[in-house]
């Protein structure tokens, strides 16, 4: 079932009914088609069409786009509909999003609930509308309005969509709304494409392309997008559409798209071990251990899910400084329109900050956002165990310490968990859920559940120094330094590794998060080092210096008026001098060079924590890597950018290094197994 037909007096109603979205599916464009031809036979006098479960219809159906396109192709159908004698109009509840608003601009008329919204996030998925979107919407809604809505990819709110004219009127019920359409004036509506085009504006389109240059770095969807545009302006329909349409199949096979289509179902299909069943304990109470930057986004997040949430304090200062910065998220989000008054009253209804440890005797859930301290947080979780019930599960926002040293501060480690939040913790979707070697089960499945109704990607990690992520991150930094000691400076670095697609270079980031957390690290793992593994002295010269980034006005770069950032040949020195003191003959990296050996030292890292068990797949390693260190979405995560390399080069170029330094460049033997048997990375666990 996927379109079902109804009629009432002489109107008809079309229902998509495919769900859990609607995604629009072969079936589905079939009942749709079929759908003109019985309203036209029955000479309705409209038809309306809705979608099934408060949802009108999420888009094409994205899992069918590896496959060859089947017909009837979407722009058919929404051509028959759009050239019907019996005009259709659009009751849109839930979303209308791609394909779906597509359909409903082939409509005569659009009507919307409120609460709905209405957009072309095609973009995000690295393509283009490519069922009239591009051809119908200019003719609606203008050329600027239709270039920042197709090459932004952003959904419109109803009254957004009302205010520049792409829908005709927001109604509670839609549907109802559509039925009571005055014949006369739907008879008058003229067809989208039958309105005039837009003046085809160059500076329009300049200031189009200048937006994405600065929005979308490195992605080709939105700069294609506003080509067809620009080329179709103005042309029959059914040139403009044959244009749109070649587009839209050439960047569905692109490797952007079929990076972007990845991360989009990894996202979703993110999943507990197979063998963990347990139900989820449930969760009304939560303590928060730790009212700082990290305790409050935190505690604000759980507030967002319905929770109620207690931050525990050490003294009363604490607890004034948890209750102002819980207060201030929440106003940050009142000013952005995120919640309104009534929604900050009930979420800090539900807030306390205490240093009473017994105002949790009934919380089910503790999370700890204490100092960054092993002994720290062994007192508090020995607390913690007093405080709350013997079944409550203890988590640790730690970031890299081991949790089965934590777990061992409480009488029953199976109760124990690492919940390692990426700031800030209301806003950054990625959770990596640390899996200690005695977390029970149901402690596992209440966090996952957890991380879904933060809406969060909840990600199970194996316990090591910086579990997947900070790992991962460690040795792109230890690759960044050795790069840098031997032949390149900071800044030549991070414009590599910025022409590669992330927003920052490692030295613009470490700046910014302060050159002292790793600084910290590093000391902590002294006891365990490798004494034979090579070891890059100049970061920790740069904290016996002060220059702890942007905090002191000085770190990889200096910032003389608190903002702009300069290049500091005094840090560049550095380098040079600690490559003298090594013996060192600097060379002088090329930037393909650079991103060249950090790209690999990280694809290495990955490779070995995935042979470790640490990470459970290829495609959560992905995840972590693009929703919590920035890697770029377009290129699909570090692991399928590594299979789109081919491992069989990866490792002929990993020996290559090995042969310079055996120890950092020592080839994981997942990537040995996957080059012998010419398997890729993903599907080697
Ligand atoms: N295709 C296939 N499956 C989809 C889908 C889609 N477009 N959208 C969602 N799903 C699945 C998803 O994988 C998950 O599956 C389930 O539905 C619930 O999704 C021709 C070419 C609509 C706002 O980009 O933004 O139209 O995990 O967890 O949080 O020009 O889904 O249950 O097995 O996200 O309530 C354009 C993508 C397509 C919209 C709902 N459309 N979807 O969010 O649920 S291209 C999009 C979303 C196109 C045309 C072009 C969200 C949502 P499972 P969910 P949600």
């Amino acid at each position: 079932m996927s379109v079902t037909t109804r009629q009432e007096n002489n109107v008809g109603f079309v229902e998509i009914d495919n769900a859990p979205v609607n995604a629009i599916g072969l079936s589905v464009r079939q009942g749709l088609l079929e759908a003109v031809g019985w309203a036209e036979r029955l000479m309705l006098e409209r038809v309306i069409v809705h979608g099934r479960g408060g949802m009108f219809a999420a888009g094409a159906d994205a899992r069918e786009f590896d496959a060859p396109p089947v017909e009837p192709h979407l722009p058919d159908v929404l051509n028959a509909i759009d050239k019907s004698f019996v005009p259709w109009v659009a009751a849109i509840d839930g979303v209308a999003l791609g394909g779906g608003a597509e359909i409903a601009l082939a409509c005569r008329m659009r009507i919307m609930t409120p609460s709905a919204r209405i957009g072309f996030p095609e973009v995000t998925l690295g393509v283009i509308p490519g069922a009239g979107g591009t051809q119908r919407l200019p003719h609606v809604v203008g050329l600027a309005n239709s270039l920042e809505i197709i090459s932004g990819g952003k959904p419109l709110t109803a009254q957004a969509a009302l205010d520049i004219g792409l829908i005709h009127d927001i109604d509670d019920d839609a549907l109802h709304g559509a039925f009571m359409v005055n014949t006369e004036e739907l008879g008058c509506v003229v067809p989208a494409q039958d309105l005039p085009a837009p003046v085809a504006d160059p500076e329009v389109f300049a200031r189009a392309r200048k937006q994405v240059s600065l929005k979308s770095p490195g992605q080709h969807a939105p700069r294609r997008a506003i080509d067809v545009i620009e080329t179709t302006i103005g042309l029959p329909i059914d040139e403009g559409l044959a244009i749109e349409r070649q587009t839209f199949l050439e960047l569905r096979d692109s490797d952007q798209a079929k990076s972007l289509r990845h991360l989009f179902f990894a996202e979703r299909n993110t999943k507990l071990p197979a063998d963990v069943v347990t139900d989820s304990a449930e969760l009304v109470h939560v303590a928060v251990v730790g009212g700082g930057t990290m305790g409050s986004g935190i505690a604000y997040a759980l507030l967002n899910a319905g929770l109620t949430v207690t931050i525990l304090e050490t003294d009363d200062a604490g607890v004034q400084r948890a209750n102002a910065n819980v207060n201030s998220i929440v106003e940050a989000s009142l000013k952005r329109g995120l919640i309104d008054r009534l929604g900050a009253d009930t979420r800090l209804a539900r807030f306390n900050a205490t240093t009473n440890y017994s105002s949790v005797s009934d919380a089910t859930l503790a999370i700890e956002a204490a100092f960054e301290s092993m002994d720290v947080k062994r007192v508090v979780f020995a607390a913690l165990e007093k405080a709350l019930p013997a079944d409550a599960i203890l988590a640790s926002n730690t970031s890299y310490l081991d949790v089965n040293d934590i777990a061992s501060a409480v009488s029953d480690p199976t109760r124990v968990i690492g919940l390692h939040f990426f700031a800030p913790a209301h806003i950054m979707k990625l959770l990596e859920v640390v899996r200690g070697d005695e977390t029970s089960d149901i402690a596992l499945v209440t966090c996952f559940t957890l991380a879904k109704r933060l809406r969060k990607i909840p990600v199970t990690v194996g316990v090591c120094d910086g579990f997947v992520g900070n790992r991962i991150l460690a040795r792109y930094r230890e690759a960044a330094d050795t790069v840098f000691m031997d032949g390149s400076t900071p800044w030549d670095i991070d414009e590599a590794m910025v022409e590669f697609g992330y927003a920052m270079g490692p030295y613009t980031a470490q700046d910014l998060s302060g050159l002292d957390i790793a600084h910290a690290n590093r000391r902590r793992q002294d006891a365990t080092r490798d004494p034979e593994r090579r070891y890059i002295p100049i970061a920790d010269r740069m904290v016996e210096l002060g220059k702890l980034g942007r905090k002191t006005g000085a770190g990889w770069y200096r910032y003389p008026d608190g903002t702009g950032r300069v290049d500091d040949p005094i840090v560049a020195d550095l380098g040079i001098e600690e490559a003298h003191f090594a013996g060192i003959k600097r060379v002088d990296y090329d930037a393909d060079e650079i991103r060249e050996r950090l790209l690999l030292a990280m694809i290495n890292e990955a490779a070995d924590i995935l042979h470790e068990g640490i990470a459970r797949s290829a495609a959560d390693i992905d995840l972590v890597t693009v929703f919590g260190y920035g890697f770029p979405r377009w290129r699909g995560g570090l692991m399928h950018y590594a299979d789109s390399l081919g491992v069989s080069d990866i490792v002929l170029k990993l020996q290559k290094l090995q042969n310079e330094d055996g120890i950092a460049w020592r080839v994981s033997p997942l990537l040995m197994r996957c080059a012998e048997q010419g398997i890729k990375i993903r599907d080697a666990v």
